[in-house]
């Protein structure tokens, strides 16, 4: 009887355990609104600063599609503005794409619309 009781506490340490390990991985992923409530958009370079990411958080880009669109580059494609060939492009308006470890860059490739600051790099660590 003795025994049996242990056992299933035993059994519920575990299931609580589980739960709680289950919880930490769920709140260690976080999404993020590129841009606030402006969204993806003109000026939206600076917005990373002061965030700190973590590689397997979401960056959530709310747009007008066919305004506007994502396209994840290297480096070069964000300082330059260009569009790297077999870059990945994203044009649904509501782009949700999980961060690499490491950085992490996306451009607007419309015409002059990197040009006016609708890029961001991101730092996942
Ligand atoms: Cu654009």
């Amino acid at each position: 009887m003795a025994q049996e009781r242990g056992s299933a506490m035993t059994t519920a340490a575990l299931v609580l355990l589980m739960v709680l390990i289950g919880h930490s991985e769920f709140a260690r992923a976080a999404t993020y609104t590129v841009g606030g409530t402006g969204g993806w958009t003109f000026n939206t370079a600076g917005w990373p600063r002061g965030k700190s990411f973590r590689a397997g958080d979401t960056l959530v880009f709310n747009y007008g599609s066919g305004a506007h669109n994502v396209v994840a580059v290297n480096k070069a494609g964000y300082q330059s503005c260009r569009t790297p060939k077999g870059s990945k492009v994203f044009t649904s308006g509501k782009d949700q794409i999980k961060l690499a470890k490491g950085q992490n860059y996306f451009i607007c490739n419309y015409p002059q619309h990197c040009e006016s600051g609708m890029k961001i790099a991101v730092s996942a660590a």
